[in-house]
């Protein structure tokens, strides 16, 4: 298949560009370098540094003998990406190219807009270049679970059947946030959901949880291959920032109670996840929806599970409870349904003492990098 990766340099994107690419896909990445940019603006840069986009194209062909074709530019620009398209003739869109860090559309006005423009404007071009040159392109989005934050009822897949008054419908899932990025992927949701009802587009949303994990089988082959690892508080997710946390000696930082529980994964599952939506897409006029997560943990279990693989690894490791700079419920229910993906052929890496081993093995080799300044820096709500 040709496959157009929106947000190809970033943590998830790259890997996704490389793993697709050995499955034999065609494959053009886009960016912008907005995250790279946003690091290196708020100095928050991630943990080693990794080559440009051409280079990595340039080196995964010395490798692999396969090319992954790269443009730079930006999604918001819609003559850009419409020529894009004209261009390249995706038959999937994989839809990466959002700012998708909740603290950093917490820290101020310009960083929400600029979180709401760059997410909205990019999902509503994408939307009409799929219509105006298209139309039965598949669009794949990365949603996020902290869509539904966390009701008190459990939580489906994407949708729910309603009962009033003696009638049924069918709805999205309620979706109440708690971030602003966090509500622009809610409003992603509602666009493409409008387009698919009103165009007859095609769409699958992953509505995915933190990710963790930095290597691939795709990333192995070479260190140039690397996805970038942000461990600071604005783009690093929760098990990688303890990690590192813990290899360096800063205290593992559990927001409140610790009982803030979300739907895991691997990197590796992200990539297998995006794989099976693309050889399984969804119909025209139909908007599919997965849970994309593969097992559950609050923050306390997280640390516990970190603290004890670290310890065993010889690291002077504390958890301390810092008070939450985030609005969030610290002891809620949560019971997310996620056997779709399973349905389609997934098959997890759980998060084992061994998977921590190989991260934390990974992470060590870049302990003198660490930069204790930037892992807590009290971004409040
Ligand atoms: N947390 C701590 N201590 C820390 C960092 C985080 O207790 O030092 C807690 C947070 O309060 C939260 C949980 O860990 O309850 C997860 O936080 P996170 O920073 O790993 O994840 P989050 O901000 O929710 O966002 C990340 C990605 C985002 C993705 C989302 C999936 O940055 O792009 O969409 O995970 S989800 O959370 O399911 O919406």
């Amino acid at each position: 298949m040709r496959i157009l990766i929106l947000g190809g340099d970033g943590y998830l994107g790259w890997p996704t560009a490389m793993y697709l690419s050995n499955r034999g896909h065609e494959i053009l990445v886009v960016d912008n370098y907005l995250r790279r940019n946003l690091c290196r603006d708020i100095d928050v840069e991630p943990l080693f540094s990794t080559p440009n986009l051409f280079e990595r194209a340039r080196v995964w062909k010395e490798k692999t003998g396969k090319e992954i074709q790269v443009k730079i530019g930006d999604c918001c620009d819609y003559s850009f990406l419409k020529q894009v398209f004209q261009e390249f003739l995706p038959d999937t869109l994989i839809h990466y190219a959002e700012q998708p860090s909740a603290p950093f559309s917490m820290l101020n006005h310009n960083a929400a807009l600029l979180t709401l423009t760059n997410n909205l404007q990019t999902t509503l071009n994408v939307a009409w270049a799929v219509k105006e040159c298209v139309p039965n392109c598949h669009i794949i989005k990365l949603g996020t679970m902290g869509e539904y934050g966390t009701p008190n009822i459990d939580i489906e897949e994407g949708w729910i059947e309603i009962e009033h008054k003696g009638r049924k419908d069918r709805f999205l899932f309620p979706r109440q946030a708690s971030s602003l990025y966090h509500t622009t992927k809610i409003q992603d949701t509602d666009l493409l959901w409008f387009y698919v009802r009103t165009w007859n587009i095609r769409v699958t949303d992953l509505m995915q949880g933190p990710v963790y994990g930095l290597s691939t089988d795709e990333t192995e082959l070479d260190d140039k291959l690397a996805t970038f690892f942000n461990y600071d508080e604005l783009f690093g997710t929760v098990v990688n920032r303890f990690i590192v946390q813990a290899v360096c000696g800063y205290p593992l930082t559990v927001y409140g109670k610790g009982g803030q529980t979300r739907g895991y994964l691997n990197i590796k599952d992200t990539l297998a996840c995006i794989e099976l939506a693309v050889i399984n897409p969804s119909k025209p006029g139909e908007m599919r929806i997965f849970n994309q997560i593969t097992e559950t943990f609050s923050v306390n279990e997280l640390a516990e599970k970190i603290f004890r693989v670290g310890k065993e690894r010889g690291h002077n490791i504390s958890i301390k409870r810092v008070e939450n700079p985030r609005v969030e419920l610290e002891e809620h229910y949560y019971n997310p349904k996620y056997t779709g993906l399973k349905k389609l052929g997934l098959k997890p890496h759980y998060l084992t003492d061994d998977v921590l081993h190989g991260i934390f093995e990974k992470v060590e080799k870049y302990k003198e990098s660490i930069n204790e300044h930037m892992i807590f820096k009290g971004i409040k709500w």
